[in-house]
């Protein structure tokens, strides 16, 4: 059998890129704000339900630019338990992190620790939809709101991602996606911003092209962070598919819970009522009393086997060098991420999982528990 990777991209058939790579020969037009580029921005932004979003290079410019678009200062709270990108776009700008731990039920920041980090230099709360699913955005904006605090939503996991029919990228000030290779719809690599208004997404645009205001006008040190057109045209294909690899992702990650429900031992999430989910990633949890080996003793297990499953997010992000001698990261002061970090890892989802190779997964999951060692 191949091997089973944590996740695989959902690629249209190559004959219909090549009409788009064909498009783009014939224009000889391959970059900055490209044909292409429009018609994605406007695509995109129609399927999202959202009325400006800016197209980036990838995610983690993305996050990078959104701070600066808002002027981002002093220190941020964010949360520990996400991608190394979440953090370090902070430490990009020279920003400070105080991170704050995370709610066992959704793995993302819990609201009701956030309070308690707010200081004199507290300017923003970066919280991440962790694995699509969103936060507590109601209480986010309270906290925010009566502290005088901008929101950037790190919503790199979510794709089409709705809370009662509401998009979950119209909360907050900002919200940053990423369309790299690995997520649920994907550009290669690429992100964006979504912002609520015309003169944000004017900064923004302007930000991620060096500054420039016309030929000749600089206003700013900006960076260069465009999408091309390439990722741009796949990003248009992808369109066409992203439901049907949405609704394939659900389907698996309901076999899953099927199959690993008489384990003990494992816990994972189950829907969020109200929540359309995308199903990026499908974490699960190992207590080792009672499944009786480690998170880590799986893993390995499972690579004998050829499957691939990751330790998202292991190790935590305040345990890195960069950030662990900071306050907020010394070790017990976020026992519930400490504890997920130790547990988790994401079993393979992909549109293109077989059942056969599924079902595989489940079994190594129960004879490795039933195993003696
Ligand atoms: N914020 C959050 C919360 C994020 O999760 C991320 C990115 C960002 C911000 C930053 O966004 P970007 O700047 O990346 O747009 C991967 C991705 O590189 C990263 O985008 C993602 N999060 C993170 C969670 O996962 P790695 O180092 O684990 O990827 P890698 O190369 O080991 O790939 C994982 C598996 O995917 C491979 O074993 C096989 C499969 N794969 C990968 C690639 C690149 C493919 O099948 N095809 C491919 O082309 O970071």
């Amino acid at each position: 059998m191949e091997k089973i990777f944590v996740t695989r991209p959902f690629l249209p058939p190559l004959e219909e890129f090549q009409e788009y790579l064909k498009k783009i020969w014939d224009s000889k037009w391959l970059t900055n704000n490209g044909q292409f580029h429009k018609e994605l921005e406007q695509k995109l932004g129609e399927y999202l339900g959202v009325k400006y979003i800016s197209l980036f290079s990838n995610g983690t410019l993305a996050l990078i630019t959104a701070l600066q678009a808002l002027k981002i200062t002093g220190e941020v709270i964010t949360t520990p338990f996400s991608f190394v990108a979440t953090t370090h776009a902070l430490w990009w700008n020279g920003i400070k992190p105080v991170f704050v731990d995370i709610d066992p039920n959704s793995f993302n920041l819990d609201p009701n620790k956030i309070e308690a980090a707010i200081t004199p230099n507290t300017t923003a709360i970066l919280p991440v939809h962790v694995y699509g699913n969103p936060c507590n955005v109601t209480r986010i904006k309270e906290i925010a709101d009566t502290y005088g605090l901008k929101v950037i939503y790190d919503a790199c996991h979510t794709f089409g991602v709705t809370i009662k029919d509401i998009p979950v990228l119209h909360f907050g000030d900002l919200s940053v996606m990423s369309f790299h290779a690995t997520k649920v719809y994907t550009t290669f690599e690429g992100g964006a911003i979504v912002c609520h208004d015309e003169s944000t997404k004017k900064r923004i645009d302007n930000l991620k092209n060096f500054g420039f205001l016309s030929e000749t006008t600089v206003v700013t040190p900006g960076i260069n962070a465009k999408m091309n057109e390439m990722q741009a045209a796949l990003g248009l294909l992808q369109l066409k598919y992203v439901d049907q690899a949405i609704a394939k992702r659900k389907e698996i990650a309901e076999q899953y819970r099927e199959g690993l429900k008489g384990i003990a031992g494992l816990t994972y999430l189950e829907d969020f009522p109200g929540v359309k989910q995308c199903y990026p990633y499908f974490p699960i949890l190992i207590d080792k009393d009672k499944y009786g080996k480690t998170r880590d003793a799986v893993y390995e297990e499972l690579k004998k086997h050829d499957i691939y499953g990751r330790r998202y997010f292991y190790p935590l992000i305040s345990q890195l060098p960069t950030y662990r001698s900071m306050e907020s990261a010394q070790p017990g002061k976020m026992p519930i991420a400490e504890k997920m970090a130790e547990e988790v890892i994401c079993l393979p989802i992909f549109p293109d999982l077989s059942t056969k190779e599924l079902n595989m997964i489940v079994s190594v999951m129960q004879n490795y528990k039933e195993r003696k060692s």
